[in-house]
């Protein structure tokens, strides 16, 4: 049997013995706090054998022979230190902690709260067999706990919209990956997707188009209630963003106060950057951003929000400043922490501010003058964490403005140590992003996050003491099969050797 986990835990131990058969008489048990991750297991199981689980909750959790546990041990060990930056409001890296024992008399997966359960069992799913006499799970012992503790992907949903079941997919997929944060982009110039209660102009008028003129739509409270309910089931935490002062034309083609002269912009189908702006002088401004981010931060379980910040060519940086400054005062007076794109950290941040970097291009030194300041930073440089760019030439989607991002580009990389001047413990972790101007479908998506999107998984999860490329692409091979049985179209890099 060959075990090949994404990704790769702290400690691994195969141990040469039977493995545990899962038969119909197969026990699921757990305690009340483990009923969220013993039902992803029973799904995952039931997806997998074809057969259903019951999960029977109990307080004492008893050996029974053959059986799966689930069990909290509060003071469970956790494998070595990780790296040194925490973003302050996501879970401490303790309570990702899990610890998975398999063999053939039955499997116990403990951890210290309901979070860990989740990730171990995304492990289970890697390791459940299916052969000819039904599944099987390797005899392994795992220890493990993640390196980063921001382990990102951001979807665009506004240039095209893609609405909850594909998001639903996508959250599967981060949940595979033991990923933790779902950063949405919800508004663009192309369109703004998600229905505020003191704006709904804004998606009546604005959420209808896309790019090239293709169908919108939004969401409303009670499907992003939903969405951000799925994700949080998954160990997911959803960071909304409002993109201002930039990227704003679907908030001007719905709001003529937003406007000097007062007319409404036309919708924008294409997919220039920079051209459109909000104006501090306008007396409707400010209201504009203290009611959209409040909205937000109430429709948000979540301590963070995002308030955009890039790409604002037409503007004079002391009103990018102001209008910047306004967005975070209003996200901060709704209890809620900042991130902003890199060109934030222009505007002197309040400490804790989060920076996500996104171009290397950009004068490193505002950044390091930000961190000096006590702003943290995330890293998301397109070179390795856009999974909007095309793999290599002959990709049929995608962009190519920074170049190629093939899986190793995606892969071999730290994000503590890519920055100068910026020591690790401000680093938070790590971000991919998909933008959407040339993707449409739930498969062009999935074509671009796979193969890519484990590498990165396994960027933020794996120590880089343990990372090591050749043996990422010998587990990766094996990952078609789990894309399949979810029905995710994927892109077979030549840089891998794929299985079958
Ligand atoms: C840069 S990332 C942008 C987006 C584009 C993306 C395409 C960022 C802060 N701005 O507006 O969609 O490149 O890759």
């Amino acid at each position: 049997m060959t075990v090949h986990i994404v990704p790769a835990p702290a400690v691994l131990v195969e141990q040469p013995a039977p493995p545990l058969l899962l038969g119909a008489g197969t026990r699921l048990l757990t305690c009340e706090a483990g009923l969220p991750a013993a039902t992803l297991l029973a799904e995952v199981l039931a997806r997998s054998t074809g057969r259903a689980l019951e999960v029977e909750v109990t307080d004492a959790v008893t050996a029974v022979p053959g059986a799966l546990r689930l069990e909290l041990d509060t003071d469970l060990p956790v494998p070595a230190p990780g790296a040194a930056g925490h973003a302050p409001g996501l879970a401490a890296r303790a309570e990702e902690a899990y610890r998975l024992d398999v063999d053939s008399a039955g499997l116990l997966l403990r951890a210290r709260g309901p979070l860990g359960l989740a990730r171990g069992v995304a492990t289970v799913r890697q390791l459940v067999e299916l052969g000819g006499h039904g599944a099987r799970i390797p005899a392994v012992q795992v220890e493990d706990a993640p390196h980063h503790g921001w382990r990102g992907l951001s979807v665009d949903v506004a240039r095209h919209f893609v609405g909850p079941a594909v998001l639903e997919s996508v959250i599967d997929l981060m949940w595979l990956y033991k990923l933790d944060v779902l950063h949405l982009h919800l508004t663009d110039d192309q369109g703004w997707r998600l229905d505020l209660p003191s704006r709904p102009e804004l998606v009546a008028r604005s959420s209808g188009s896309a790019v090239d003129g293709d169908p919108g739509g939004a969401f409303t409270a009670r499907t992003w209630a939903d969405l951000v309910a799925y994700a949080a089931d998954r160990g997911v935490v959803v960071v909304p963003e409002i993109d201002v002062p930039g990227h704003v034309n679907a908030a001007l083609h719905a709001c003529g106060d937003l406007v000097p002269g007062g007319e409404p912009t036309p919708e924008y189908h294409g997919i220039e950057v920079g051209f459109s702006q909000l104006t501090a002088g306008l007396p409707a401004t400010s209201a504009f951003l203290r009611d959209v981010f409040t909205d937000l931060a109430h429709l948000t379980p979540g301590p963070y929000l995002h308030v955009g910040g890039d790409e604002v060519l037409t503007m004079a940086h002391e009103e990018y400043a102001d209008l910047v400054g306004q967005a975070a005062a209003a996200v901060r007076a709704a209890d809620k922490l900042v991130v902003g794109w890199q060109e934030v950290a222009t505007t002197s941040p309040a400490p804790g501010t989060v920076v996500q970097v996104w171009d290397l291009r950009q004068d490193p030194a505002p950044l390091a003058a930000a961190v000096q300041g006590g702003a943290l930073v995330l890293m998301s440089p397109a070179t390795r964490a856009y999974l909007d760019l095309k793999y290599d030439p002959t990709t049929p989607l995608g962009l190519d403005w920074a170049g190629h991002v093939e899986v190793h580009d995606a892969y071999d990389w730290e994000p503590a140590t890519v920055l100068p001047g910026v020591p690790g413990r401000a680093v938070v972790g790590v971000e991919a992003a998909v933008f959407t101007e040339t993707l449409r479908t739930r498969d062009d998506l999935m074509w671009m996050l796979l193969p890519r999107l484990p590498a990165l998984a396994e960027v933020g999860w794996t120590s880089p003491d343990t990372r090591d490329w050749d043996d990422f692409r010998r587990r990766l091979a094996w990952h078609p099969a789990l894309w399949a049985a979810d029905g995710n179209a994927w892109h077979p890099s030549p840089q891998i050797d794929w299985v079958g």
